[in-house]
């Protein structure tokens, strides 16, 4: 490896520069190079200054996240950063694109700092389960004030460079190219004496507006079950009540403590996935085809959803409708998205007057298209009879895509001339918000519309997950399976309330009885319709029927599993005495759960099904299931997903629980082949993943 830090001079200016691609992470090597190189600095005595730059498109990206979890290698971050800021000559820290966790922390210990337009700087480190474990908790609070790093410490979000300004984390707002912009600002530091600036020496910051345990019970209220943000908010404290030193003692306590939390290992696993997850051995070069021009078909809210997704990318809409009328709802309700996204700061107002969008009624009009996605009614036949058309007006090369839930898409492609060209986009409502995007592969699709539905997700910002053909391909598959777990539950004594309650105390942002009265009780009702109810083993949610029957589909009628009054959701009183008579009709006589065996049967059956989803090749790798459940399903991030709370748990432990509930519903609870095999191994998940 050549040496990760280069070291120059411009005259009287010592220019030192990390490169160490794909993001200047701080790894063992890049910090016994800072190292050296500071020390070169220090000892050559023509030089007066020092200016520290990334190579490439950002200053530093962070200590190396892959090493958490290792034994750690001195020189440590924490120790590295002292030694730039003990210096008796000024460095100049010149950021560009991003200084993140220990990046930023590496220029709080620079004398001076400098930020090009455009550039994020933050302390994203309560997002990978840990704190700033490098004087950021110390030092941040030195130069913003309490509250100011309060909010940059335990929000995690990086700031731009005004912002970062106007707090105090950096002294100024460079222009042009960053290497002129640090060295002229040493130049300017140099001509006006300046000297070392150590951010270890301001006095500790005042205490907070807030007092201390109303700021813990905010954040225990804002992040349910984490710990990293409170423990940061206790490193921050510490910089406010003792000396330098005995912070960063504490700093150090704190985030030894987090690295040895079960939340560290299931955020570092996410934040890995999320970027390994669209990264397909299959699709190593194999050339996407380009998209410019995106057809949709169906301005219902997918179509619509999907449409200004792709509009937020900058790509150009054309969207049929069957009538002039529905064409003008759906213009009608993409606006209201664009206006949301404005609001919600995903598109600046410039860009959302420039939207492309073109709705008609006129399939012709999708001629130039490079890609269709269908959106409309779940039928067969009504699909069929869209893919004839576009089959008859799409250009060569154009990707025909469904958006179906669960459709068969060997028989959409089958009724086209181009079955490699088609494709399953399912999207997760609302789709210009929801992050996941399973690409699901027919027998048939080319490997270059696997390619280009992958480039297209990536444009559009999402988790794009490879799927195969099935029955509700991964997320929808997996969750009918832990739906019927519930099920079970109930009819033999768990109320719908007390599930709910048990899996949202381990973290889903709702129990399956608030998902199913948001997403409508009467999708389930048409499922169970389609399925049958009377598949072996499995449970039929008697008493969603009869809410059905009568009309209550959740939400959307204001009752459901819940009633949905103006203070928000209450029981529904009606239901119990539903499940009661479906009790009585299945002859079973309630007992008590545990909110533990809740959370266990529940898991096992998710875990279950996503073994057999993986061992039939429908999802290639287990992350693939982490990032369905993570990115489209509530699934809480510190786990990790179903596969990670699997290898954390015991492949064993799990197949054991099993085997337990087998006694009393073996034909529901049989045990994946996937699972049982790496139980007998002593094997992970994890070890697939590679
Ligand atoms: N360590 C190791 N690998 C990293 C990494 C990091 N910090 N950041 C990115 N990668 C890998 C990533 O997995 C991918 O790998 C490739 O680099 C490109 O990433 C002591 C303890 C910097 C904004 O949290 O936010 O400092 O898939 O696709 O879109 O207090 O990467 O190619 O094999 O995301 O241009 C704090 C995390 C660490 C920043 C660039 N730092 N990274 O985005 O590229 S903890 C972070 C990012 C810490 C100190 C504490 C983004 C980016 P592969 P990418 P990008």
């Amino acid at each position: 490896m050549t040496d990760p830090v280069s070291y120059t001079r411009e005259g009287e200016i010592a220019v030192l520069t990390v490169d160490n691609p794909p993001v200047n992470a701080l790894g063992h090597a890049v910090r016994k190079a800072l190292v050296a190189a500071f020390d070169r600095f220090a000892a050559d005595d023509d030089a007066r200054i020092a200016v520290l730059t990334g190579a490439g498109r950002l200053f530093l990206g962070g200590a190396d996240i892959s090493e958490f979890g290792k034994p750690p290698q001195d020189p440590w971050l924490p120790e590295v950063i002292d030694r730039i800021e003990a210096l008796d000559k000024p460095v100049v820290a010149a950021i560009h694109g991003a200084a993140l966790g220990g990046g930023l922390e590496v220029a709080l210990g620079c004398h001076y700092r400098l930020a090009m337009p455009g550039t994020k700087l933050g302390l994203p480190e309560v997002g990978l389960g840990i704190l700033p474990g490098a004087g950021g908790t110390q030092r941040t609070p030195r130069l913003t004030g309490t509250d100011a790093a309060l909010a940059l410490i335990t929000g995690g979000k990086p700031v731009g460079p005004d912002k970062a300004l106007e707090m105090g984390l950096i002294d100024r707002v460079g222009e042009g190219d960053v290497q002129e912009a640090g060295q002229s600002y040493a130049r300017t530091l140099l001509a006006d004496g300046a000297g070392p600036r150590r951010t270890a020496e301001i006095a500790p910051p005042a205490a907070p507006d807030k007092g201390w345990d109303e700021i813990d019970a905010d954040l225990a209220k804002r992040h349910p079950g984490e710990v990293a943000q409170r423990h940061a908010a206790r490193a921050v404290r510490a910089a406010t009540e003792m000396p330098f030193d005995d912070g960063m003692t504490e700093e150090r306590r704190l985030f030894n403590e987090l690295v040895d939390t079960p939340q560290r290992e299931g955020l570092i696993h996410a934040f890995f996935l999320e970027r390994k997850v669209s990264n397909l051995p299959e699709l190593k070069g194999v050339e996407p085809r380009p998209i410019t021009a995106v057809g949709i078909i169906g301005g219902g809210t997918m179509g619509s959803g999907i449409a200004t997704a792709c509009l937020l990318a900058g790509l150009s809409v054309t969207l049929v409708e069957t009538s002039v009328e529905a064409a003008s709802r759906a213009a009608n309700t993409i606006a209201g998205n664009l206006d949301g996204a404005v609001k919600r700061g995903k598109m600046n107002p410039t860009q959302r007057d420039a939207v492309d969008l073109t709705t008609t009624t006129e399939y012709e009009a999708l001629s130039e298209a490079d890609v269709v996605i269908e959106a409309v009614f779940e039928s067969m036949e009504v699909k069929l009879q869209v893919f004839d058309h576009l089959d008859r007006v799409m250009k060569d090369g154009a990707v025909l895509a469904t958006n179906t839930s669960y459709l068969d898409i060997n028989e959409i492609a089958g009724a086209t001339k181009r079955p490699g060209d088609v494709i399953g986009l399912h999207f997760f409502s609302p789709a210009h918000v929801m992050r996941l995007l399973e690409v699901v592969v027919a027998d048939r699709t080319a490997p270059e519309v696997v390619a280009t539905a992958f480039a297209l997700g990536k444009a559009l910002k999402k988790v794009a997950v490879r799927a195969g053909v099935c029955d509700g391909f991964i997320g929808n598959r997996i969750l009918s399976h832990y739906r019927s777990a519930a099920d079970e539950m109930m009819l033999q004594g768990a109320s719908p309330y007390q599930i709910d309650r048990a899996l949202e105390e381990f973290g889903f942002a709702m129990g399956p009885s608030k998902v199913a009265d948001l997403a409508g009780l009467d999708i389930g009702y048409m499922t169970r319709d389609r399925k049958g109810r009377d598949s072996p083993g499995i449970v039929n949610p008697d008493w969603a029927d009869r809410l059905v029957e009568d009309g209550h589909k959740g939400r959307k009628t204001g009752r459901g599993f819940y009633v949905y009054g103006d203070d928000g959701p209450t029981e529904n009183p009606d239901v119990a005495g539903l499940i009661d008579t479906a009790r009585k009709d299945a002859g079973v006589t309630p007992r008590d759960f545990t909110d533990e065996e809740i959370v266990a049967r529940y898991m096992a059956a998710m875990v279950n099904e996503a073994a057999r989803v993986v061992g039939e090749g429908i999802a290639k790798r287990p992350l693939a299931v982490d990032a369905v459940k993570l990115f489209g399903y509530g699934f809480p991030r510190y786990r990790g997903g179903p596969m990670k709370y699997a290898d954390m748990t015991g492949i064993a432990t799990i197949r054991d629980r099993i085997r337990g509930y087998a006694e009393d519903n073996p034909e529901f609870w049989q045990v994946a082949p996937l699972l049982d095999d790496l139980a007998d191994k002593d094997s992970k998940f994890e070890d697939m993943n590679t």
